[in-house]
C-alpha cells in the first residue's frame, strides 16, 4: 500500500478475518506507526515498513521477537559494510544508533495460538535527521550505513529469506539452539542495565546472557540471577 495507519494494525484485522499464513502487508508510509507500549514509530517514505501474518504451530511464539531480531541483523550484515546487532528484546542497532525495531503481536483463543503478526520497521533511504529531534536514542538509516541509497526490495527479500529459514527451524526444533547460535550478535549482553517492568519492581544489574526461551539473564548487584521475559523499558547505564 502507499499509505496506511499501521501495517501491524492492518495485518491484525486481516488475520482476524482469516488471512493466510505468510501474508505480507507492506506500506510506503505509515501515518500511525506503532512501537511497543503504544509508542509512536516514525515511518517516512523511503523506509521499510511491513508486517507478516504467521500461524505458527507452537504454544508459545514469544521467542520470535529475539529470533527475528537476529535474522534481520544477520541479513543486513550481509548487505551493509557495517554489521548491525540486535538489542534485547526487539531493536536493531548499528553502534549506538537505532536502525529498526520489531513489534510482535500474538492472538490466542483460550490457550490456543491463532496467529502472530511480526511487524518490522527499518529506516531506509533518507537522512535520520528527518525523524526529528525528539528521539531518546539517536537513529541511523540504511542509506547512512551504506553511504548510498539501497535497493529496498532487495533488502526486504534478503531479510525475509533469513526470517523464513529461522522461522522453519523455530517451528521444528524450538528456540534454544537458534538463540544460542545468534547471541554473539546481541549487543545487550555484557552491558549494565536498568529494567523497568510492569509486573514487579525495577531491576538493575548486568546482562549476562539470553535464556533458552529468549529472556534476558541479569545478574544483580547482590548476585541474584534473574531471567526477564517482559520489560517495559531497558535503560543502558
Ligand atoms: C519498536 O518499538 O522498536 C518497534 C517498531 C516496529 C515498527 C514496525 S513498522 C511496521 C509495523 N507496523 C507498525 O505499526 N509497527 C511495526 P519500541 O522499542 O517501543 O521503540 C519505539 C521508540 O523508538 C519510540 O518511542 C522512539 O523513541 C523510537 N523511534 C520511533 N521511530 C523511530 C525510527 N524510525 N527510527 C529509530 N527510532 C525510532
Amino acid at each position: 500500500m502507499d499509505q496506511v495507519d499501521s501495517t501491524n494494525e492492518y495485518a491484525e484485522k486481516s488475520a482476524g478475518e482469516g488471512s493466510n499464513h505468510g501474508q505480507l502487508i507492506i506500506a510506503t508510509t505509515q501515518l500511525q506507526g506503532q512501537g511497543r507500549f503504544q509508542r509512536q514509530w516514525h515511518s517516512p517514505r523511503g523506509g521499510l515498513w511491513w508486517s507478516l501474518v504467521l500461524h505458527p504451530p507452537v504454544a508459545d511464539p514469544s521467542a520470535l521477537t529475539v529470533i527475528f531480531g537476529a535474522s534481520t541483523a544477520r541479513a543486513l550484515g550481509e548487505i551493509l559494510p557495517v554489521k548491525p546487532s540486535f538489542k534485547w528484546p526487539n531493536d536493531i542497532y548499528i553502534g549506538n544508533r537505532k536502525l529498526g525495531g520489531i513489534l510482535l503481536k500474538s492472538h490466542f483463543s483460550g490457550s490456543r495460538l491463532d496467529w502472530v503478526i511480526a511487524g518490522i520497521g527499518i529506516n531506509g533511504n533518507y537522512s535520520s535527521s528527518v525523524l526529528g529531534e525528539d528521539l531518546p536514542t539517536p537513529a541511523i538509516t540504511l542509506m547512512e550505513a551504506a553511504g548510498r541509497e539501497v535497493d529496498l526490495n532487495q533488502v526486504l527479500a534478503h531479510i525475509l529469506a533469513e526470517m523464513e529459514t529461522d522461522y522453519l527451524r523455530f517451528v521444528d526444533e524450538g528456540p534454544s539452539k537458534l538463540i544460542n547460535e545468534n547471541k554473539h550478535n546481541c549487543s545487550t549482553i555484557g552491558q549494565r542495565v536498568k529494567i523497568l517492568r510492569d509486573e514487579g519492581p525495577d531491576l538493575t544489574g548486568t546482562a549476562m546472557d539470553l535464556g533458552t526461551e529468549g529472556g534476558l539473564v541479569i545478574r544483580t548487584a547482590d548476585n541474584w540471577t534473574v531471567v526477564i521475559n517482559n520489560a517495559r523499558q531497558l535503560i543502558y547505564l
